[in-house]
């Protein structure tokens, strides 16, 4: 009987998690990345990289990553304290304004990220899609409209811009996750807290919607302030 081989094109997701900042110890989003470094996805495989809290330098290393790489699609990953559940963000506005130092002790206010460039640029992933999965696997999720303006937006906004200089079919899909903090972290507090395993497996679903829909789906996400 003829053979036939058949060639799947493996997509490659990019997903890079925070280094701890603030005086922490632990950052989820690194916990994360670590476990997700070579998953295989339906179609796909994740690879990871490591992210300095340092404004500018939080930039460089996911460039680098995505230079050696050449990842089909990004996602950039932090965590927000106080974040009930994994929140795909939908816009990154071009202004720091810390209200932390970052890990080198930069504190700054008000300046915008890249001088002269749009004031925001939306996610390229579909965040609708995400969410949905996440959710009809029991795992709590919602769209977020705001990455704040630390250094999570910073390399939001940063990975945005430089995507779009590049050459048209270079043009890969980006988008940032804020997840809770892990129990750990909250143990003398009242703040909402969520799982590694949890948090790996909304990420992984994240990593997979991002190869299975091209275009987002149309559902409502929006929030009421
Ligand atoms: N969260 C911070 C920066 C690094 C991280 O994991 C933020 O939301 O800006």
């Amino acid at each position: 009987m003829a053979r036939r081989k058949v060639y799947m094109l493996m997509k490659k997701v990019l997903i890079s998690g925070f280094e701890p900042f603030g005086g922490a110890s632990v950052n989820p989003a690194l916990e994360a990345v670590q476990q997700l470094a070579g998953r295989n996805l339906a179609g796909g495989v994740i690879v990871t990289c490591t992210v300095p809290v340092v404004r500018f330098k939080a930039i460089e290393a996911v460039v680098a990553a995505i230079e050696t790489e050449r990842p089909d699609y990004v996602i950039t990953v932090g965590q927000a304290a106080g974040r009930t559940g994994i929140t795909p963000e939908r816009v990154a506005i071009n202004v720091d304004d810390f209200r932390i130092p970052d890990n080198e002790g930069i504190q700054v206010v008000d300046e915008p990220i890249v001088a002269g460039a749009p004031d925001a640029y939306f996610t390229t992933l579909p965040i609708k899609a995400m969410v949905r999965a996440m959710q009809d696997q029991g795992i709590p999720a919602q769209v977020s409209n705001t990455a704040g303006t630390f250094v999570c937006n910073h390399l939001f906004y940063g990975i945005q811009n430089y995507i779009q200089q590049l050459p048209e079919q270079r043009r890969i899909g980006h988008g940032f996750v804020h997840i809770p903090l892990l129990p750990e972290q909250t143990t003398d507090s009242t703040q909402p807290s969520m799982s590694l395993p949890l948090i790996v497996a909304g990420l992984a679903i994240c990593a997979q919607s991002a190869i299975d829909h091209p275009v987002d789906i149309s559902v409502g996400g929006g929030a009421i302030c």
